[in-house]
């Protein structure tokens, strides 16, 4: 078809393959932290990555401060970061170079899509750097600056998370936070902020007080906005969030996936446990959440309180094969079965679901659960291993494989960067509807995991 030349131009500028620099073409992207030591930056940086992991975009976090103490086998004291120790600062500026050249090769040889580059970057000069390697190489930069100066916020992040970095080693509580303390004196003098009117036309957004307010600039695409839309949602207040999956079902004691069958008897025996559980846990203004599906909605009414329905936690829909077992499905889709557990992750049930769709599906669900404080998510064996892979940073390979079984709540708590997960198993049997790999002994490799430790019932 013939167009305008103009039209031709523009096409040719989208996509140029003879340009030395991609400029318009998924562009990687740079999420470049600034802020104070301990404004909650590595905090970020970690659950930003998880999130975007999460949603299917690869990212990954280089930390600054990893290649310090790489370079720097031994912390002495704050003095280090004296601005007029040359030493010191001729390191650093090392260490921040050897980050952006391992973020170069990250988006060039191991397809990353974006980088979290986790550092102070207080100083203009810091910040120039970065952006002229950006702009050399075609990516995009965008700022997320944390701004706080509440001291009591200050003193937890110490406590919580730099007592127990290799740094301080060795030293006590009141040495670390000291110390500690200073460091952040150190970098006071030369903070410049992100300035309204200097970089005007810079892409950012500033945090003030833990989420308090925000100031958005120049969001230039879809990536920008999610990450924004993403830090506006999250909080640093205390709560636990509360997996489980409904009673076992009339369907589950046939060992048939799918359908929408009520409980079983042992299945209404643990919808009263639940009520217990959650009783003896006296949790402060609990929110159910449920599917639409039968299971789920009388797991919940058992417990004689409010609930909230979610079509988006309904069980991933396996299409031709539900209300199978699952040697139905190998006799009758002998190459389907196959198939899925080539790649169970994308694989997609014929007019049904993948889990790679159900992430999708459940986006919104991750959303609002971290807007909330204390929830119980009553949800199904697909849907709970997608929301625990968010929690807990499971890769795509993994995620179909953890474990959840019947009639064990799993209790997770956020501290430090990572979430405690303590499993409950209440004690009312149930059947196993886990199937393994096959050829795989045991996916869930970590020993040290609580997860390990929840019992298989047949
Ligand atoms: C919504 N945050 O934007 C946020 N801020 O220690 C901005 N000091 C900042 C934070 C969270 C959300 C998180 C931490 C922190 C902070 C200032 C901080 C933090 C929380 C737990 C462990 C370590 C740091
Ligand atoms: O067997 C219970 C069930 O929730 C089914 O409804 C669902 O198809 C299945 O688990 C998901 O588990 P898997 O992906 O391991 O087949």
């Amino acid at each position: 078809m013939a167009l305008p030349p103009q039209e031709y131009r523009m096409r040719r500028r989208r996509c140029d393959s003879t340009a030395s620099v991609p400029q318009v073409c998924n562009s990687p992207t740079m999420i470049v932290m600034v802020g104070l030591p301990a404004r909650g930056k590595t905090y970020i940086s970690k659950k930003l990555t998880r999130y975007l992991n999460w949603i299917g975009v690869p990212t990954k976090t280089f930390n600054v401060g990893q290649y310090r103490r790489q370079a720097v086998k031994t912390y002495e004291s704050f003095e280090f970061f004296k601005p007029d120790n040359e030493e010191a600062m001729s390191i650093r500026r090392a260490c921040a170079a050897a980050a952006l050249r391992d973020v170069a090769t990250y988006f060039t040889l191991e397809q990353g899509q974006v980088a979290v580059f986790d550092a102070t970057n207080t100083t203009r000069e810091r910040r120039a750097v970065i952006i002229s390697f950006a702009k050399e190489r075609g990516y995009k930069v965008f700022f997320v600056e944390s701004i706080c100066d509440d001291p009591d916020i200050i003193a937890e992040n110490v406590k919580q998370v730099k007592f127990g970095s290799p740094d301080y080693v060795n030293r006590s509580m009141e040495e670390a936070m000291e110390d500690f303390l200073q460091r952040i004196v150190c970098y006071k003098s030369s903070y410049m902020p992100i300035d309204d009117e200097k970089d005007r036309k810079l892409s950012y957004i500033k945090i003030y007080e833990v989420g308090k307010r925000y100031l958005v600039n120049r969001v230039q695409d879809h990536i920008q906005s999610r990450i924004v839309y993403y830090l506006m949602s999250i909080h640093v207040t205390p709560r636990s969030i509360y997996l489980s999956r409904h009673g076992e079902s009339e369907l589950n004691l046939l060992g048939r996936i799918g359908g929408d069958s009520g409980l079983s008897t042992r299945g209404h025996e643990y919808a009263a446990a639940l009520r217990n559980f959650i009783q003896s846990q006296t949790i402060n203004d609990l929110k159910v959440w449920t599917s639409h599906m039968k299971r789920t909605i009388q797991t919940a009414q058992a417990l004689g309180v409010q609930y909230e329905q979610w079509k988006a936690l309904n069980e991933i829909d396996a299409g031709v094969c539900e209300e199978l077992t699952y040697e139905e499905i190998q006799e009758n889709f002998p190459e389907e079965f196959a198939l899925r557990d080539q790649d169970k992750f994308r694989y997609r049930y014929p007019r049904g679901e993948s889990y790679e769709d159900l992430v999708h599906r459940l986006e919104p669900v991750i959303m609002e659960l971290e807007r909330q404080e204390n929830v119980l998510v009553i949800c199904h064996q697909a849907v709970m291993r997608c929301l625990l892979a968010y929690f807990l940073d499971k890769p795509a390979d993994e995620l179909p494989y953890l474990k959840c079984p019947l009639h064990t709540v799993l209790k997770l708590t956020p501290i430090a960067y990572g979430c405690q997960v303590e499993p409950f198993y209440l004690n009312v049997e149930a059947v196993n509807t886990h199937r393994e790999k096959p050829g795989n002994v045991d996916v869930n490799r970590n020993p040290e995991e609580a997860l390990q430790t929840v019992p298989d019932h047949i």
